[in-house]
């Protein structure tokens, strides 16, 4: 039997399920826990969506983002999903909410996975975990409602940037069927990558602090808590959203392999102010960025990897910046 098989068999045997995904969620962690939530629900199934963390807002459209918690006392459940999830660490809070369910089911496309569940439904070269909840559907015999069509389509969208990394003909003709349900592509790409105008000035501060190597291979840059500061006062804003696409502009620069984000964390987001920095690293297709975050306890794909470090902004650069010239250079040269 294959994993497909044995997930359809426990969802079908059991009862209640505890589904969940890693810390500060993303379009496709979130697409793909709802759209499988919603889909046990129409099998009259009991579920909670359980994350460390709630969503950031541009995620407050998709349906059914009401379901998401982070809170439980540990009722019972039978049967815990984890969906785009490399490790259970990366649950924080919620972890043994998860661990200690007697099934567990680990449903992932990081090539860093651990294979923590009772059941591994993991396939590495899936452009998404929604790509692979898709599956599930069909292996169900189950066609997705237009909400849950619009829950896979984020997830897709959002995991190959745009569809430009990692998708194959299949995951075209996936999101062909989840259009045919009557989604307006424009309207959901409007909503997730329009950035506000706080943000656009949040691009100007980032491009002053970039950095090219001698080679043109690598280019950094980096966000502190001082440039948040500041313009999240003089625009009068509570918070700066879209940090995390960012990213993806840099990728534009020509022969560029891997570009790099250093984003000071704000404190409140951690225990006892402890400095952290968020390493964010794209790869245009021929540096391998997941090894160099798991230098540094980090992890995720070969083209997006990222990793959180304590410690002063400037010394992490120069070290993490380090590690990548290696990888430039070992990768470049084979
Ligand atoms: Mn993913």
């Amino acid at each position: 039997m294959c994993e497909k098989e044995k997930i359809v068999e426990v969802c079908r045997k059991y009862s209640s399920f505890l589904i969940g995904s890693h810390i500060n969620p993303d379009g496709d962690s979130l697409g793909s826990e709802l759209a499988f939530a919603s889909l046990l629900k129409r099998m009259g199934k009991k579920v909670k969506v359980l994350n460390p963390t709630l969503p950031p807002s541009i995620y407050d459209f998709l349906p059914y983002r009401e379901w998401i918690s982070t809170k439980e006392k540990g009722e019972g459940w039978e049967v815990g999903i984890v969906l785009d999830c490399s490790e259970y660490e990366r649950l924080r809070e919620v972890k043994t909410f998860f661990s200690s369910l007697p099934i567990v089911i680990n449903i992932d496309h990081h090539i860093s996975n651990r294979r923590f569940g009772d059941i591994n439904f993991l396939d590495t070269k899936a452009s998404s975990v929604g790509e692979m909840v898709y599956q599930l559907f069909l292996a169900f015999a189950q066609q997705p409602t237009k909400e849950e069509a619009l829950l896979l389509y984020v997830a897709i969208l959002t995991d190959t940037n745009c569809f430009r990394f990692s998708t194959t003909s299949y995951t075209h003709q996936i999101i062909s069927n989840l259009l045919a349900t009557g989604l307006k592509p424009q309207e959901i790409q409007e909503k997730i990558y329009s950035i506000p105008f706080s943000g656009i000035k949040l691009i100007e501060r980032v491009l002053s602090t970039l950095q090219i190597s001698e080679d043109g291979k690598i280019v950094w840059g980096e966000i502190n808590q001082r440039m948040i500061d500041e313009i999240r006062e003089a625009e009068k804003i509570e918070e700066i959203t879209h940090t995390d696409v960012l990213i993806n502009y840099l990728c534009a620069i020509k022969d560029v392999e891997v570009v790099a984000l250093f984003k000071e964390l704000n404190s409140s987001e951690e225990r006892e102010q402890e400095k952290r920095v968020k390493v964010s690293l794209r790869s245009k297709g021929k540096v391998d960025v997941n090894r160099i975050a798991k230098l540094f306890e980090g992890g995720g794909h070969f083209r997006a990897s990222g990793c959180s470090i304590s410690g002063e902004l400037k010394e992490i650069e120069s070290k993490v910046i380090e590690e990548i010239r290696k990888e430039v250079e070992r990768s470049l040269r084979r």
